[in-house]
């Protein structure tokens, strides 16, 4: 790990990339990695392109990767996809863990769900500080908006673009899986197909609608063709200006605290569990709830809180009941 860390430090891609699949198989090594390079952080921007499969997301991605490139803004692309399972992961193989530096400076990275959402988020906002301490200034991050695995998009990322297409229910679809809620800049691509310009008054009208933003201010709404190329310096126009509010507003601030609190807690929970699970497995007070749930003296719900009680305490104990004291005590944690 030392090794790879001095390598990303010199600029060395192929370090970058076996530290992201450090990262991605969630360890100690890639722990370890992230806390070496965390103190390197925090220069890069983010924007988390999301939206339903089709909707033009990896075309769009390549046409900002090259306007970016030519402002001379280095650029790293995370191409993630909660929705793939176990199964597709390991059968795609190497390609889904695909990474390249495509010999113009843009460092590209696949990354396959292996578990739950919320171990693909863990190792995106890892695979994120260690881009970000590689020096990369500009990552985008794609991922598929189709289940609940793209909220954690808005726990990654500084800015969020929703990317739909004309005339498709995308929005519908969108605001049902609570995206809308979140995105920052909305794209209707594909605006060479007909229905675009209404397609767009429709989402506008929509947001106007609504009391609240999560940006403080109406999302702008954009139409572009990433085939095409149109509306390509609009669009990047309109990240840096919505960058730029974020800045000015507080919100990024508040948001980057949000999102390392979000890392913290979820450490946590990861932590308190990999700890007790297996001494819990053997402990003698759960294998007592247990035979109580077996004899329906109890329900599996109920028993679960007993357990908590017994070593945690109650959720407004705050320091823990005196009893969950002594128990605390017992098992170590
Ligand atoms: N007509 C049209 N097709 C597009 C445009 N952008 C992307 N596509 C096509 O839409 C399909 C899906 O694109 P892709 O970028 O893979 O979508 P993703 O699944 O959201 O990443 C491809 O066949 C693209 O060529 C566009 O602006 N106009
Ligand atoms: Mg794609």
């Amino acid at each position: 790990v030392q090794v790879l860390i001095e390598g990303l430090r010199r600029g060395d891609t192929g370090a970058v990339a076996r530290l992201i699949t450090l990262v991605e198989e969630q360890g100690t090594e890639g722990r370890a990695a992230v806390a070496a390079l965390f103190p390197a952080t925090g220069k890069a921007v983010s924007v988390g392109l999301t939206g339903p499969p089709g909707a033009g997301k990896s075309t769009l991605v390549n046409c900002l990767v090259d306007r970016y490139r030519r402002r001379q803004s280095r650029t790293a692309v995370l191409a993630v996809d909660p929705s793939s399972p176990v199964t597709r992961g390991a059968l795609l193989g190497d390609r889904v863990r695909m990474s390249a530096d495509h010999g113009n400076g843009v460092f590209f990275r696949s990354m396959a769900s292996r578990g739950s959402a919320g171990g693909l988020s863990a190792a995106t906002s890892d695979a994120l500080l260690l881009l970000d301490a590689a020096g990369y200034e500009m990552i985008l991050v794609e991922t598929v908006g189709a289940g609940q695995g793209e909220l954690a998009i808005a726990e990654c990322t500084d800015v969020v673009v929703l990317v739909l297409t004309p005339h498709s229910g995308d929005l519908i679809q969108a605001m049902k899986a609570g995206v809308a809620e979140v995105a920052d800049l909305f794209v209707i691509n594909k605006a060479d197909l007909p229905g675009a310009a209404e397609t767009r008054r429709n989402i506008s009208q929509a947001l106007r609608w609504r009391s609240q933003h999560r940006l403080g201010r109406e999302p702008v709404v954009l139409t572009v063709s990433a085939e095409k190329e149109e509306g390509l310096d609009a669009l990047v126009t309109a990240i840096s200006a919505t960058y730029t509010h974020l800045q000015d507003s507080g919100l990024l601030e508040q948001r980057h605290r949000a999102r390392l609190e979000h890392q913290v807690t979820a450490r946590i929970r990861e932590a308190i569990w990999e700890r007790s699970h297996a001494w819990l497995a053997r402990d003698p007070f759960m294998q007592e709830q247990i035979e109580r749930v077996l004899r329906q003296e109890v329900d599996p719900y109920s028993a679960a809180e007993a357990v908590v009680q017994q070593y945690v305490g109650g959720v407004s104990a705050g320091m823990g009941g005196g009893a969950a004291e002594g128990g605390r005590e017992a098992s170590g944690l």
